[in-house]
């Protein structure tokens, strides 16, 4: 792996998390309209699994899913005027965090269900297979989302029929305010993918170096036409469930205690610079670039304007 290679994660990480934070601090100010499901704590899972992705790969992504549509490669710029409602936003200003689909880089779609997305993302992995191609689908889900009959319906198909498609569970042990053990019969979600012959396998996902490498065998094995896995990424959600959600459910040390011991962006940092990929003056300098690039999107998105009243019924049916 060559110096781009750990820039990219770094700066992909970082990325995420610099959003995040904007989108925090304007919703708290009541400037952004709708619920938003931050993924902060999360970000190696998705950028760990994109790195290995082409825009000609899919990925179907969740309620939370701003890590993985930037990790995907869509602008943040547009990504941002979506969520403050303005017409330049990748759906008009009309579909808000749990819309935004960019399908020029194999972004198929955040999605407000639950539990989803598991049949979209396997019938793109059999259209692909249909036209005898080498692309891949990713499905993105949480351990909440992992109870739903779909994702068994999903898996058996998959499996079945050989398709390329990677199921990523984000275990971060909770599912709105519910934590995962009262909820889920098994300590592990992995070992499910034993019911339907597929590999499962458990992986720390606050270690962006071990998702990737996790990640690219299974891709590889969905590319070759050798089918479906079911990968397990540890984390933990670090946030409310929502902005504004007053977390009476746990406690602020709790959490705490877990991201100092966690955070996934300073463990790659102590990672890379103890391993002397990267350095801290090349750290810095991707921090500075995409804070420039966050603030530029912010600013972008607070000059646009909203949509026009006459846009109202536009783009409600796609032909
Ligand atoms: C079908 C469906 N049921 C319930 C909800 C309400 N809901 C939104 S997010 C959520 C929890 C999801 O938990 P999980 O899948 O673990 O993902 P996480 O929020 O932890 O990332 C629920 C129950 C929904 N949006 N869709």
């Amino acid at each position: 792996m060559d110096k781009q290679f750990y820039s990219d994660l770094y700066r992909t990480m970082y990325r995420i998390r610099t959003f995040e934070k904007k989108i925090e601090e304007f919703s708290m100010k009541g400037e952004i309209p709708g619920f938003v499901h931050l993924y902060i704590g999360e970000e190696a899972i998705a950028t760990g699994v994109c790195a290995n992705l082409t825009h000609k790969d899919y990925i179907q992504s969740t309620h939370r899913g701003h890590g993985h549509t930037i990790a995907k490669g869509a602008r943040t710029d547009r990504m941002m005027a979506e969520l403050f409602g303005k017409s330049t936003g990748y759906c008009k200003g009309k579909g808000g965090s749990m819309h935004i689909a960019d399908f020029s880089v194999g972004m198929l779609g955040a999605n407000g269900i639950v539990g989803g997305g598991y049949t979209l993302a396997t019938g793109a992995a059999l259209a692909e297979k249909i036209k005898k191609t080498d692309n891949v689908s990713v499905v993105f889900f949480g351990d909440g989302a992992s109870n739903r009959g779909t994702f068994h319906e999903a898996l058996n198909m998959a499996s079945a029929w050989n398709l390329p498609v990677v199921f990523v569970c984000e275990n971060n042990e909770w599912a709105s305010t519910t934590p995962y053990e009262t909820t889920t019969a098994i300590k592990d979600i992995s070992v499910r993918a034993k019911g339907y012959d597929v590999p499962g396998v458990i992986v720390d996902g606050n270690n962006v170096l071990e998702v990737y490498e996790v990640a690219a065998q299974a891709i590889e094995r969905a590319r070759k036409g050798l089918g479906p896995s079911l990968l397990e990424m540890k984390t933990y959600r670090i946030k409310g469930h929502y902005v504004g959600d007053p977390e009476m459910y746990r406690t602020a040390q709790e959490v705490h205690k877990r991201f100092e011991a966690s955070d996934p962006i300073k463990r790659y940092e102590a990672q890379v610079l103890e391993g002397r990929l990267l350095t801290r003056k090349e750290i810095d300098q991707i921090i500075q670039e995409v804070d420039e690039e966050i603030e530029a999107a912010v600013k972008f998105a607070l000059e646009s304007p909203f949509p026009d009243e006459s846009a109202l019924y536009e783009d409600l049916y796609v032909d």
